[in-house]
């Protein structure tokens, strides 16, 4: 292929525009397709949705040198990249509607010699079994004239644009040259290595990655439940485990939310279900998560009358401003449906929103996201101007002590039922081996 070809991509979400504008920012002549026509607009304007990092430089330069634009139908092209959502449905199966579409739409467009690579996540046997027949319609046969690729994306939002460029990629085609193709076509911008093999192990692998980290966010929420009930600090506990050099437990929180690590591990379930047990198990135990942290807040408001309450976070993790299946607005929702008047605070999602307007007169503010701007909260400050001192921390973000040392009684997700005299008992059990460590 040369750097003249042109690469159709369609679906311009937060894994299709920065490949189309990386593509385009590499040589390639790069048309982007969103049934949204708003999408379309922002894009041809050299602007994009959300916040992630060097995104808009890169689109503003890929718009700017003529090698990116947008539309709303798919147009004649060398390779076409499929990259559009595949949420689950009510009953936890993959939503594939969005891909037979983009599918369905490029048919037109084929000619003999294209390559038509999916990157959007699916269930094992999808590329083979759904993809195939609906390019085959075009009267071209794939593996002979149509060149047919799963390429999963494995970027973390908030890192996209480093991870696109230097995670490892597999690549998995319908057959060897198809995969070939495909390596040579990332090769332009993906410095990390890149794994050939064929379409439904590709597809099945990039289940594995999310469920793997699905399970064991499980395993760390279940520690945090065992530390409430066993009465101790669960995070100590967790990062003296993570001393064994095989041994690394990942983090407790509120649930896990976004649109990939939630859902993914369903789309296994839904093709090998007596075989899912413990991926099952994990699911249900990272969903009972809102709720048990919904309660741990109302425990802590003792049955007040007229429970006001500050929430810390709206965002599904950490430093984006993405809300899609959030556990805080979840834990908001289960709290409002309890009585509590909510009040959400979140520099990302909701920067307008005045941190000490969220606090004021509230009887507990609840830490739900640990957002790097959380880590600098002064308890005087906001105490002085709460009706009540009390604090959930569902992310071990906030400084105990000094929480404490502010008049707030602190409770922390897998931290014990209370912070009286037990949490005292565990700061004393830390500085001890603090004190150890140093000698
Ligand atoms: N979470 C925890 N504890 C942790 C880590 C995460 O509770 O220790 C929670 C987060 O707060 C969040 C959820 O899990 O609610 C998911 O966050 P994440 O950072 O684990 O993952 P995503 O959904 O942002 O991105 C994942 C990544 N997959 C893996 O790390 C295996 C990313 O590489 C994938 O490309 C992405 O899914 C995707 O698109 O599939």
């Amino acid at each position: 292929m040369t750097q003249k070809e042109k690469i159709c991509v369609v679906g311009l979400g937060y894994v299709g525009l920065p490949t189309a504008a990386l593509f385009a920012t590499h040589g390639y002549e790069v048309v982007g397709v969103d049934i949204d026509h708003g999408v379309v607009g922002l894009v041809n304007g050299a602007g994009v949705h959300g916040r992630e990092p060097g995104l808009r430089t890169l689109v503003r330069a890929a718009v700017k040198s003529q090698h990116l634009s947008a539309q709303v139908f798919p147009e004649e092209a060398d390779v076409f990249i499929i990259a559009v959502p595949t949420p689950s449905t009510a009953d936890k199966r993959a939503d594939l509607s969005a891909v037979i579409a983009a599918t369905e739409a490029v048919v037109p467009c084929l000619r003999s010699g294209d390559m038509i690579i999916l990157e959007s996540t699916v269930p094992p046997g999808t590329t083979a079994a759904v993809v195939v027949p609906i390019v085959e319609r075009s009267g071209l046969k794939a593996g002979r004239d149509l060149h047919i690729v799963h390429a999963p994306e494995r970027v973390l939002p908030g890192r996209i644009l480093i991870e696109l460029v230097q995670n490892d990629r597999v690549i998995g085609g319908i057959d060897r040259v198809s995969a070939e193709r495909a390596r040579d076509l990332y090769r332009r911008f993906v410095t990390g290595q890149i794994y050939l093999t064929d379409a439904t192990t590709a597809e099945l692998v990039k289940l594995m990655e999310n469920t793997y980290r699905d399970v064991n966010i499980a395993l760390a929420n279940s520690f945090a439940k065992i530390g409430d009930l066993l009465g101790l600090d669960i995070w100590d506990a967790i990062e003296l485990a993570n001393r064994h050099p095989r041994v690394s437990i990942l983090r407790p929180g509120p649930g896990v939310g976004g649109h990939c690590v939630a859902v993914d591990p369903w789309f296994i379930v839904e093709k090998a279900s007596p075989e899912s047990q413990l991926i099952t198990t994990a699911r249900m135990i990272n969903d009972s998560m809102p709720t048990y942290v919904a309660r741990s807040i109302l425990g802590l408001l003792n049955g007040l009358p007229d429970p006001q309450v500050a929430v810390l976070g709206a965002a599904y993790k950490a430093n984006v401003d993405d809300t899609r299946g959030s556990p805080a607005l979840r834990i908001v929702e289960l709290l409002a449906e309890q009585g509590c008047h909510v009040r959400v605070h979140d520099p990302h999602v909701y920067p307008n929103v005045d941190l000490m307007d969220a606090v004021q007169g509230t009887d507990c503010l609840a830490l739900l996201v640990n957002h790097q701007e959380y880590t600098e909260l002064n308890p005087w400050t906001l105490g002085e101007v709460m009706r009540h001192r009390v604090a959930f921390d569902a992310q071990n973000h906030l400084p105990y002590n000094l929480w404490q040392a502010a008049g707030f009684q602190v409770k922390k997700l897998g931290h014990g039922r209370d912070s009286s005299e037990e949490s005292i008992a565990n700061w004393m059990r830390w500085s001890e081996r603090t004190a150890f460590q140093e000698r």
